[in-house]
């Protein structure tokens, strides 16, 4: 539907969704924004949109390597992320429409879908065109290419969301999104 846009369902069982949750809930959030994250890998920063090799926290977590092995073996990713940011909205909740930093992240970025479903909401840049697609819980949704740089994503702040004629009421929804950090080594 975009180049660059890939949505596979069911990427994950309900077991790895509960340990992905269990490994999740066990670990700190950031009050750095008004939804709950964590962050690993680089530390992202959202104020100036920057990152740097001073940001580096550490390996991405034993929990998630399951899912990054996958996105490496299955050809999503040419090599493995180095970054996870772990989002949450409870209902009502989400992100304003953006690109990924540019200069921060490297083209491919992929983000799996644990607990509720929502929709994404994609808008072109240059057309202005709108387009969306459905988050099914242990989805993986992945943005490259025109999809990542040429157009934003967002998540509506709804509390219920129209499936093909059925209303989907949101409920806690957790997304890991991976990534490859951009480092310049001179700095
Ligand atoms: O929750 C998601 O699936 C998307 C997250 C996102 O767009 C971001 O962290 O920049």
């Amino acid at each position: 539907m975009i180049s660059g846009l890939f949505y596979a369902e069911n990427f994950i069982s309900v077991a790895s969704e509960q340990e992905l949750l269990d490994g999740v809930d066990q670990s700190e959030w950031l009050p750095d924004l008004k939804r709950r994250v964590q962050q690993y890998g680089y530390k992202y920063d959202y104020k100036s949109r920057s990152i740097d090799h001073t940001m580096f926290l550490g390996q991405l977590p034993v929990w998630s390597t399951e899912i990054t092995k996958r996105l490496v073996d299955e050809g999503y990713f040419e090599i493995s992320p180095d970054q996870l940011i772990v989002n949450e909205y409870q209902s009502g909740q989400g992100i304003s429409a953006h690109v990924d930093c540019e200069p921060c992240f490297q083209d491919t970025i992929g983000s799996v879908t644990i607990g509720s479903g929502c929709y994404m909401e994609l808008k072109s840049l240059e057309t202005c065109e709108r387009r969306s697609v459905y988050l099914q819980p242990r989805s993986l949704i992945i943005l490259s290419s025109e999809a990542r740089y040429q157009w934003t994503h967002a998540i509506a702040k709804r509390t219920f969301d129209d499936v093909d004629g059925v209303r989907i009421p949101r409920s806690r929804r957790v997304s890991l999104t991976f990534r490859n950090v951009v480092i310049d080594e001179s700095e």
